[in-house]
């Protein structure tokens, strides 16, 4: 979005692993920005509820099978789908925190293979973040966390791929990481 009047609501984006915690700290985030008296909505993407997010959810689900390409445009297809109900929100001064968005869509498309620049292509055109939060957490630490719900990606070994290919993403402008390796951090800390 061009406009960067005072009155355009904020778009912020959370990222990260499967089990990392986005959905508690997008809901906090939520909660805070609401007491303090602004307009917020929260997102998330993929965005089950539409008919291109029903054949997602059940290809998550591994009830159906689809061409790695083609989900990689449906998951992208679904971002489009509300892309003008977003501008609209965020010209109208909402302020929206979204769960999951583009990076997603290349981190665990290309983790999978797939040629990152032709990943990014779909994407091109769709708003720009303001602000990318990206909670770092180890897969490992990521998997010990109450364990995966088992849908397709919810593995170890593709995580692991997942992280690697977030790293690649990372944009000093817009991201900022937020390290959930707590133990490693206590670690540093009791030994400096
Ligand atoms: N995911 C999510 C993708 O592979 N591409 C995308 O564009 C998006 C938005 O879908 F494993 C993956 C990431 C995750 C899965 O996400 C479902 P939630 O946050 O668990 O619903």
């Amino acid at each position: 979005i061009s406009d960067k009047s005072e009155s355009r609501g904020a778009l912020i984006v959370l990222e990260g692993l499967d089990r990392c915690g986005k959905t508690s700290q997008c809901g906090r985030l939520h909660s805070y920005l609401e007491e303090l008296g602004l307009a917020v909505e929260l997102w998330r993407f993929p965005d089950r509820n539409t008919g291109v997010g029903q054949m997602i959810s059940s290809y998550l689900a591994n009830k159906s099978h689809l061409d790695d390409h083609a989900i990689h445009l449906l998951f992208s297809a679904n971002r489009w789908e509300k892309r003008s109900l977003m501008e609209s929100k965020l010209r109208s001064g909402t302020t929206l925190i979204i769960d999951r968005y583009s990076f997603s869509g290349v981190a665990f498309s290309s983790a999978k293979g797939l040629d990152v620049e032709w990943c990014k292509a779909p994407e091109a055109g769709l708003l720009a973040p303001d602000l990318v939060v990206y909670l770092d957490i180890s897969p490992e630490k990521a998997a010990e966390r109450g364990g995966y719900g088992g849908e397709r990606y919810e593995k170890l070994e593709f995580q692991k791929k997942v992280a690697q290919s977030y790293k690649a993403l990372c944009d000093d402008a817009t991201w900022k990481v937020v390290s959930l390796d707590w133990s490693f951090s206590f670690v540093n800390i009791i030994n400096s």
